[in-house]
């Protein structure tokens, strides 16, 4: 019998790092004079740094020339970097540790499934990069989730049938990923929004150990 394969979205579940995306994010805002609210951001989770620009700009009724775009997208990403490189490991959500610790030491195989091109950056920030066999981040795929092909990268990395996948997100789109490659969906946050998934806690912190081992085999 295939073992469980689990695999981990990064920002919203492993760490918060949606509040350096929004620091940049309204700094970038505020110098074309569009309004950018902390319930925008919230739609912003789990979506590509192209896509977060072009939905920043529609909800300004902005239209930049692609040089421009390139540059804004330059300039938000070296903000945003310059709050990552202050992280530690101390910036990893309650409860992440604890679960990561305990699967490693039931020698499970981990996966990072991230939309993020800094996610590698992050995993060694927060010490945490010797956890995961496979990292699929926003550098590996061509398509953002909803598409499955983040989760179905990692699955084949890891040799793993999709059925055996477990895979902990935050975002709307992220579950509907995992949903659609096949793979056991577990929402980390608000149940009204996520309720597309198969199981769902408020916050890792919440995810307790007996709950893990009975995702293994
Ligand atoms: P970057 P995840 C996503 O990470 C974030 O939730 C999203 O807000 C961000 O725009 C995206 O990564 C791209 O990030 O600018 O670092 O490439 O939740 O998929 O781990
Ligand atoms: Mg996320």
């Amino acid at each position: 019998m295939k073992k469980t394969c689990f695999i981990f979205d990064l920002d919203g579940v492993l760490v918060d790092t949606a509040k350096f995306h929004f620091i940049a994010w309204q700094n970038l805002a505020k110098s074309l004079d569009i309004n950018f609210t902390e319930k925008q951001n919230e739609e912003l989770k789990g979506v590509s740094r192209i896509k977060s620009l072009e939905k920043i700009l529609a909800w300004g009724n902005k239209t930049i020339n692609e040089e421009t775009f390139q540059y804004l997208m330059k300039q938000k990403n070296e903000e945003y970097l310059g709050c990552v490189k202050k992280m530690t490991q101390e910036d990893l959500l309650p409860g992440v540790l604890p679960v990561l610790n305990y699967l490693r030491k039931n020698n499970q195989t981990l996966a990072l499934g991230s939309a993020s091109k800094n996610a590698k950056t992050i995993l060694q920030k927060t010490a945490i990069t010797s956890y995961f066999q496979a990292i699929v981040d926003g550098n590996s795929v061509t398509k953002a989730k909803p598409d499955p092909e983040v989760f179905l990268k990692a699955a084949q990395l890891l040799n793993c049938p999709t059925n055996k996948c477990v895979v902990f997100e935050d975002s709307v789109a992220g579950i509907q990923a995992a949903n659609t490659a096949g793979m056991y969906s577990i929402g980390i946050g608000n149940d009204k929004i996520l309720k597309e998934a198969n199981f769902i806690f408020p916050s890792f912190h919440q995810i307790k150990i007996p709950f893990i081992q009975s995702l293994m085999d």
